[in-house]
């Protein structure tokens, strides 16, 4: 049996991760089995733990990104194939790789043709973001390093899709298209709001009515792309949560995220993106998660816990351009403040701080 394998990529907090979940339900409503395949430098993963929520069979590959691990891929492919046998794989990569066309979709292409028929490549695109990059709009931004990251990953692929249009006018989406047209003349643009699901199954259509487009890869200029990559700091943390009394769980990520952001919007150092889930002892599994997209923008709850806690593990992966130190330092900081202001203690399961190292792709192979 043929699968198809589909990716979908962008830059940190564009959407993936939602939009992965919105492809994955709207498969499954259709009959079709879904696996999905989710990745990090590190382990502890937001991700890993929204796609189990979401009921679908999920596989983690951590330690490192699809690209440089493409072994990792496909036994992670095999692994959901025993499980669940499923007939769509969705997977995710890290959100400050890029390249894939030629380190995994070729390969995967050439290597694996008789197993999987290899859909385009959508890369998501967050507005916001994305306006303040092409310097159409005012506001942080990053180091022109990580810009030729984020500007790589847009070159390489099929199918360019404008994410959370919900949150930005007519006027400002029709600036950010046209951009993007000019830029990518080759590329298609989507435009989509994943969370509401504003165009989705235009899109969901796209990315089974046609195979990967058969172009040449971009180059990559892998010193500039290694240092771009390793200008962003990473932090995974597994804690264990307790309180004596009852806990509101949305209040706490709430106060932990706030405590994160403060000292990092003051030191100019702009976040990418501060993720976590609560999960609750004891409550069938009930789940808070939270994100923050931007050193400026508005942490918000995507999963709330309906009932208050005493006990609970959060992860939090929090990934900003600054130095790991730095950045565990403002974490570390944050957790004794959260602490203080909701009452409840922390304990430390599982921390690492870093950035992600220069990228060794398994296989390059620059055409189909
Ligand atoms: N308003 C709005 N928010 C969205 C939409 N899609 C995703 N988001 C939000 O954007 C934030 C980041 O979403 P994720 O799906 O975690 O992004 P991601 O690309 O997987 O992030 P990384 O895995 O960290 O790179 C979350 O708060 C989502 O709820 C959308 O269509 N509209
Ligand atoms: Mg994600």
């Amino acid at each position: 049996m043929i699968a198809d394998y589909v990716m979908i990529g962008g830059f940190l907090g564009a959407g993936k991760t939602t939009a992965v979940l919105a492809l994955a339900k709207s498969l499954a409503a259709k009959g079709r089995r879904v696996g999905l395949i989710t990745n990090d430098q590190s382990v502890g993963l937001v991700d890993t733990a929204l796609a189990a929520a979401g009921g679908f069979p999920v596989e983690e590959i951590t330690g490192g990104c699809f690209c440089c691990r493409f072994t990792s891929l496909t036994e992670a492919a095999d692994r959901l194939q025993e499980r669940s046998r499923p007939d769509v794989f969705i997977a995710e990569p890290v959100g400050s790789c890029t390249d894939l066309r030629a380190s995994v979709s070729y390969p995967l292409r050439r290597l694996y043709g008789a197993s999987y028929r290899v859909a385009p490549l959508s890369v998501l695109v967050d507005p916001i973001r994305a306006l303040r990059i092409f310097g159409l709009e005012q506001g942080r931004a990053f180091s022109p390093r990580v810009q030729y990251v984020y500007e790589k990953q847009l070159e390489e692929a099929d199918l360019i899709v404008v994410n959370k249009i919900d949150l930005i006018d007519e006027g400002r989406l029709d600036r950010l298209r046209r951009e993007l047209m000019a830029r990518l003349p080759d590329a298609e643009v989507l435009a989509i709001s994943a969370r509401k699901g504003t165009g989705v199954a235009d899109w969901f259509e796209r990315i089974f009515a046609t195979e990967l487009g058969l172009v040449a890869s971009p180059d990559v200029d892998y010193d500039v792309y290694a240092d771009g990559e390793a200008r962003l700091g990473w932090v995974n943390a597994t804690l264990h949560v307790t309180s004596d009394g009852m806990t509101d769980g949305n209040e706490l990520l709430m106060a932990l995220a706030t405590a994160i952001q403060r000292p990092l919007a003051a030191g100019d150092v702009e976040i990418a993106h501060c993720k976590m889930t609560l999960t609750a002892e004891g409550l069938g599994g009930d789940m808070a998660a939270l994100n923050l997209v931007g050193s400026d923008a508005v942490p918000e709850l995507s999963h709330r816990l309906a009932d208050p806690l005493t006990a609970g593990e959060l992860l939090l992966n929090l990934r900003a351009e600054a130095s790991p130190d730095r950045l565990q330092a403002v974490v570390e900081e944050g957790i004794v403040e959260a602490a203080r202001a909701t009452g409840v203690r922390f304990r430390t399961v599982h921390t690492e701080a870093f950035s992600p190292p220069r990228p060794k792709p398994t296989y390059r192979m620059a055409t189909a």
